[in-house]
């Protein structure tokens, strides 16, 4: 390999406005300053070898710029004249900052950490169209978390069946209902029968109790159909559309955010982003994903747990994502952050004081496994963000309040 070090910048300041700007955190046995130039060469004007077509003037204006090593971190900038938005969007920005370069072999490990995008190529996504407030405003839940649940066992209920999980959970005051990432258009729940049965198991709990929810239909299918799939989701009474950005990729979701004929909110899922962002020596930090998804139009995005559930993540790594979806330095509505995986009424109150109260906190086990059923699990996760929206000891509200009692006592 012969890396030029024409791409090698280190201490120049470089412009934000004009670059995308990346942090890679290496792993190698080569001089650091070899590794950052083989990913700014192979990600921008380069390849393995010099070449005799590449001139100055092509390197000045495209090459990318390794500026700074700090320990094991490089970071790249790349000229926003790189980047083709209108057509090539989210899927060749990843194949810039995020492509060919974790298959060198001169990175034994090499992890995408943050990304940084100027203006430029912001203004060219819309964002959300409902985000935080539109989902509040949508289920007249101005101020307290919103609650869900996500329907389980994740496959196998009928329609009625799963309807009438919602329902109960309505009842028991929960905000959202989700379908599980798994859950399609099998023949045990066909979709358009869910929507349907589910819608008007909303219908009723409204009627009988004015209580607002909404229902996130899982409309991941490949490309050629998501469009069609959530129209009809939506015209048969779906209240809100979900997303496996991992599986169908970003531009699945920007597509159906940008659907003028979309009415309803977008749940982004990120099944399968353990594969690319849990190892912190290689691969994908979750929070680049969260940026994109914002960009892309997500208005509601899984971003863990804060350790305290089921998946692994963590409280540094949650917070960053949580930062992503409503930092004010974007030019876009802020994405509801949501909190999902093993979650359980007891573990509601160290979660609101890490999150604070824009959170969607939901949970399956922790509905379905409370002894006294949906409803009773339903009406202990409502408890808890009771409790914690009040700045109420757990321990405290339970001694009058019999669910959210049940749950710690058999989860706490
Ligand atoms: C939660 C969940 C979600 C996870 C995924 C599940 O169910 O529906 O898919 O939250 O993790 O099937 O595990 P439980 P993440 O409440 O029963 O755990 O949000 O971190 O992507
Ligand atoms: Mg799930």
């Amino acid at each position: 390999m012969e890396y030029s070090n024409r791409y090698l910048h280190l201490g120049e300041s470089i412009d934000p406005d004009e670059h995308v700007i990346c942090k890679y955190k290496m792993k190698t046995d080569l001089d650091p300053r070899k590794a950052a130039v083989a990913i700014a060469t192979e990600q921008s004007t380069g390849t393995w070898t010099g070449i005799s077509t590449l001139n100055d003037d092509i390197l000045e204006k495209y090459g990318a710029r390794v500026t700074d090593i700090t320990g094991d971190v490089a970071t790249v900038a790349f000229p926003a004249d790189d980047f083709s938005i209108d057509i090539g969007g989210i899927p060749q920005v990843l194949s810039v900052i995020g492509g060919n370069l974790f298959g060198l072999e001169a990175l034994k490990g090499v992890r995408l950490e943050d990304v940084f995008f100027p203006r430029s190529i912001l203004d060219q996504f819309k964002g959300p169209k409902f985000g935080i407030q539109g989902m509040r405003d949508m289920l007249k839940r101005p101020e307290k978390p919103l609650v869900g649940t996500i329907v389980k066992p994740k496959i196998g209920l009928p329609p009625q069946g799963y309807a009438d999980y919602i329902y109960e959970s309505g009842m028991g005051g929960l905000t959202n209902g989700k379908d599980d990432e798994t859950l399609s258009n099998q023949k045990f729940c066909p979709l358009e029968d869910r929507v349907v049965a589910v819608a008007e198991a909303i219908d009723r709990v409204k009627d009988e109790t004015g209580h607002v929810m909404m229902h996130a239909i899982n409309v991941s299918t490949s490309g050629h159909q998501i469009l069609e799939v959530a129209d009809r989701a939506q015209e048969l009474g779906a209240s809100e559309l979900m997303v496996d950005v991992i599986t169908c990729g970003f531009a699945a979701v920007q597509a159906l955010a940008e659907d003028p004929s979309i009415k309803v909110p977008i749940h982004v899922h990120r099944t399968m982003h353990g594969a690319i962002t849990r190892n912190r020596d290689h691969g994908i930090a979750m929070v680049v994903f969260s940026k994109l998804v914002r960009m892309c139009g997500g208005d509601a995005l899984h971003v863990g747990t804060f350790g305290v559930g089921k998946m692994s993540g963590g409280a540094e790594e949650d917070l960053a994502n949580q930062r992503a979806c409503v930092a004010t330095d974007v030019p876009y509505k802020a994405v509801m952050p949501v909190c999902s995986g093993g979650m359980h009424p007891a573990l509601i109150e160290p979660l609101v004081k890490i999150t604070g109260l824009d959170v969607q906190i939901q949970a399956g086990g922790g509905v379905a496994g409370h002894p006294g059923g949906v409803r009773g699990g339903a009406k202990a996760m409502s408890q808890a963000v009771d409790a914690a929206t009040a700045g109420v000891a757990f321990k405290d509200y339970a001694a009058d309040h019999k669910e959210l009692f049940e749950a710690i006592k058999k989860w706490g």
